[in-house]
């Protein structure tokens, strides 16, 4: 990134590892302020930057503050965004409205994907992407997440998409859009809360070396998407699909009676799923999320090497 970029405040430690060519992981904050209750909103966000330090690898969380383009954040920076009714959800759309009228605001998959990119990291790990809604052919509604996929060159580990999401149309998008769906150790597209979406990948990696490999070899050949890297949540921590999909017909329905649009639709879900069950989703969520930040830390320690 231009360093002189006035929208910019890279914090010390990101600075040191992004200018010794260290391991940075970058991290998403709307999973922090919409995605999860507090307070074990905050309790993960601490949880997840600490375990890629743990591995040798710089977290860079990313938000904006005040307008200002943050990336990586101290403890304080977490806990307000973690316990902040006024913070905005930021996608890649809303970032410039963010900066110019000097806002607080969390960053979407895409939001973060695309200042991630501009400061310089490669890699970024987050619990499950934005796609296509069950109604989309009616109400249009597909995540800007999957836009951002199509042109920023990156690695993104993810545990896939969860139900509340069309997974078959979200993959098929995927693959109008030329973005590899690499399957981390599986050749099934993952379905977040459970290992199997029935969907077959055609790519797989088993290593963090092959994934660094297929990245390097992308960006040679002049290649612009990101690579999703589809690693499925540990086995020991699934829920059963037949037992989400249950919760999650109730909460679509809400949705759909309560009018809900637009950006607040994955916030009202994911809300919904934790209380329907009864915490179970967070539990789920938060531990294949760090599965997921684990691998993306071990990849950046490899993509450092090269
Ligand atoms: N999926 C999750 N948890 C999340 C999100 C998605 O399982 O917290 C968040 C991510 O920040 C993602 C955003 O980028 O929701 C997608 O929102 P939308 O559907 O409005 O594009
Ligand atoms: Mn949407």
């Amino acid at each position: 990134m231009n360093p002189s970029n006035i929208h910019f405040s890279v914090n010390p430690e990101v600075e040191t590892a992004l200018s010794k060519k260290l391991p940075v992981l970058a991290l998403e904050s709307t999973i922090i302020a919409h995605g999860m209750p507090y307070p074990d909103n905050i309790e993960f966000a601490k949880q997840a930057e600490a375990l890629a330090r743990k591995q040798g690898v710089t977290p860079a969380t990313i938000a904006i503050i005040d307008g200002k383009i943050h990336i990586g954040l101290d403890e304080k920076q977490l806990e307000m965004l973690a316990n902040n009714e006024n913070v905005e959800k930021v996608a890649v759309r809303d970032i410039a409205f963010a900066v110019a009228q000097k806002l607080t605001g969390a960053t979407t998959v895409s939001a973060t994907m695309h200042l991630a990119h501009l400061a310089g990291i490669d890699v970024f790990a987050t619990g499950g992407i934005g796609g296509v809604h069950g109604n989309a052919e009616s109400t249009f509604d597909i995540s800007q997440d999957l836009i951002e996929l199509s042109r920023t060159p990156m690695i993104v580990v993810s545990a896939g998409v969860k139900a509340i999401l069309d997974i078959p149309k979200t993959f098929e998008y995927l693959e109008t859009n030329a973005v590899p769906v690499v399957g981390y150790q599986t050749n099934e597209f993952p379905a977040f809360y459970s290992r199997s979406s029935r969907i077959p990948l055609t790519l797989s990696c088993n290593t963090p070396d092959e994934v660094v490999r297929l990245f390097v070899a992308h960006k040679e050949i002049g290649l612009h998407s990101a690579i999703l890297v589809a690693n499925p949540i540990p086995e020991s921590d699934e829920i059963p699909k037949n037992v989400i999909d249950k919760y999650i017909d109730i909460a679509l329905a809400e949705c759909d009676n309560k009018n809900i649009h637009g950006k607040a639709v994955t916030p009202f879900l994911l809300k919904r799923l934790v209380e329907l069950t009864a915490g179970k989703s967070l539990k789920t969520n938060i531990a294949l999320t760090l599965n997921n930040v684990k691998v993306g830390s071990q990849i950046a320690l490899v993509l450092s090497k090269k």
